[in-house]
């Protein structure tokens, strides 16, 4: 038997994918979006939108919700469990769940004649999790700096300078603002080690892709800096689950699975990643050489390292790559959610926007250029207030959906130049790769042909092949089987393309510049 289950728990949604390792084949898949099979939580694209002054959280008794649904509406389409040989996953990086002592022996005894959500609900000492695109952290950044030494040791220690949006700002400011309900938490998971746990009826580590993610932990020693750690906040060290390979196996899985769903008691689970470490995998660029732009939520750019460079402005992080050594990665926050702002404003669908991005305006908009910020960025750190153009006047809608997307593109190929990598083709993957419009843009704006893989999300998909590997199957064999890119589904840049993008990146940074000042 060959069959692994693979599950990425995202911003907008929860995925699963089955994949058969010996055929080569996707047997079965399947996805609950947040927003629209869950409306009763009131978070359209997967968090309460209403938080003020950069706090943005969601609720972790969806995400349980939305794990019984996938996998109570997958058995109804007929999937058979049993045949499941291991189970992995991927987790929304940096986002925390703060629980209770008890959470390990709840775990161990849920009942299968009852759900998730209404077994562990209890077990929160805090209602709400705040995800990575929280910016409300800055003051908890600027203390954890300071009382190691400042940024750059942060920094050479943790791969990233402290970041508002990781997890040991967003504990510190927990035990600074509600120190009773930090006190009362015993364990303190990531959305990647909180359903590992689940799925192995015990506590389980966090693995070296999303443990890089918190500012936390030693990026050369693998393990929690005890500096960071203290300077974080309080006894923080004794509520943190250890550190592990990403390849570490975690038991069988738990029985709520097996009396529930059919799994076998016999299907190994295999410890959960981040998403971005999974999605490396699933691209097939586990090894350096390939650099992969993911067009989710948010917009990254990662690439695997043969020795951890870090980031001199600061934007930039080192993980750990699940299949051993490292792997950077630049975090756009103004990703699908810049891009759906313009769909929305002119009322357009996905196919309009691809076609009026790519036949009625010239390439470079006739240098009319957008700092494309609807949210704070992160990469830059500013905050426009909303989108902000060069020239006055109200620009068509034509113009700005060339605008939103040379603005995206122009500003990740200026803020990735510190990799020092000259990609010879881009590998692009997330729900809005299959836009050929964005593609294009992409592959003209960094000089380089654009890729796509035969099979949809790689987040996914290399959640389920570290399942694979996990259990000791051959990384190399799974990325030849799955990690292939699609024939036909290239896009070429257009000639002449990047010459003009080339001339057109001093006046760009010149413009975030201003804005900056201003
Ligand atoms: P995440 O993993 O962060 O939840 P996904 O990778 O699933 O995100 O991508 C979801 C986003 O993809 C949506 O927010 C949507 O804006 C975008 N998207 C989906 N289809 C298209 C398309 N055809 N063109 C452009 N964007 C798209
Ligand atoms: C990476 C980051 C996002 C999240 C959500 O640092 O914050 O890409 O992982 O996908």
């Amino acid at each position: 038997m060959s069959l692994v289950l693979g599950l990425d728990s995202s911003t907008q949604s929860l995925s699963a994918v089955i994949l058969d390792t010996e055929k080569g084949i996707v047997v079965a898949d399947d996805s609950v979006n947040f927003g629209k099979d869950l409306p009763q939580y009131g978070q359209p694209h997967g968090y309460d939108e209403s938080g003020a002054r950069g706090r943005v959280h969601s609720n972790p008794l969806m995400w349980l919700e939305a794990l019984d649904l996938l996998l109570s509406r997958m058995t109804k389409n007929g999937v058979d469990f049993s045949n499941i040989i291991a189970v992995s996953g991927s987790g929304q990086q940096h986002g925390s769940i703060y629980l209770r002592s008890c959470f390990g022996e709840k775990l161990a005894s849920l009942s299968a004649s009852s759900d998730l959500k209404g077994q562990l609900a209890g077990c929160l000492t805090r209602q709400s999790s705040p995800i990575w695109m929280d910016s409300s952290t800055s003051e908890e950044c600027a203390e954890i700096a300071t009382a190691v030494g400042g940024n750059q040791v942060v920094c050479s220690e943790s791969g990233s300078v402290a970041v508002e949006r990781f997890t040991g700002p967003q504990i510190r400011k927990f035990a600074k603002t509600e120190p009773d309900a930090y006190a009362q938490t015993g364990v303190i998971h990531l959305v990647s080690s909180f359903f590992a746990s689940i799925f192995s009826g015990k506590n389980v580590a966090i693995d070296h892709g999303d443990g890089a993610g918190m500012n936390l932990m030693n990026l050369a020693g693998k393990d929690w800096d005890r500096d960071l750690v203290k300077a974080t906040a309080d006894g923080l060290l004794e509520k943190l689950p250890p550190c592990a390979p990403s390849a570490t196996k975690s038991g069988a899985v738990s029985s709520y699975f097996v009396e529930k769903f059919g799994f076998s008691p016999t299907c190994e689970t295999v410890i959960w990643s981040g998403d971005n470490p999974c999605s490396l995998i699933g691209m097939g660029a586990a090894s350096p050489g390939k650099v992969v732009i993911s067009l989710g939520t948010s917009d990254t750019l990662f690439a695997a390292m043969s020795e951890p460079r870090t980031d001199p402005n600061g934007f930039g992080h080192v993980f750990g790559n699940p299949a051993g050594g490292y792997m950077s990665l630049i975090c756009f926050k103004n990703g699908s959610l810049a891009r759906e702002a313009v769909k929305e404003q002119f009322g357009l669908d996905w196919s309009a926007f691809e076609k009026e991005a790519l036949s009625t305006t010239p390439i470079g908009n006739e240098g009319l250029m957008m700092l494309p910020f609807y949210e704070p960025e992160i990469t830059p750190a500013i905050d426009t207030g909303g989108p902000v153009f060069s020239e006055p006047g109200e620009p068509s809608s034509e113009q700005t959906v060339r605008a939103v997307m040379e603005g995206q593109f122009l500003n990740m190929r200026a803020h990735s130049a510190w990799l020092g990598v000259d990609p010879e083709r881009i590998y692009i993957t997330g729900g809005a790769s299959e836009n050929d419009g964005i593609a294009q843009i992409i592959a003209n704006v960094f000089g380089v042909p654009v890729d796509r893989l035969d099979v949809p999300g790689s987040a996914t998909i290399g959640a389920a092949m570290r399942a694979a590997h996990g259990i000791g199957k051959d990384l190399a064999d799974l990325e030849s089987k799955f990690s292939q890119p699609k024939e036909g589904r290239n896009i070429e840049p257009e000639e002449g393309a990047k010459e003009i993008y080339d001339g057109m990146m001093a006046s760009f940074l010149d413009f975030i510049k201003e804005q900056k000042n201003s």
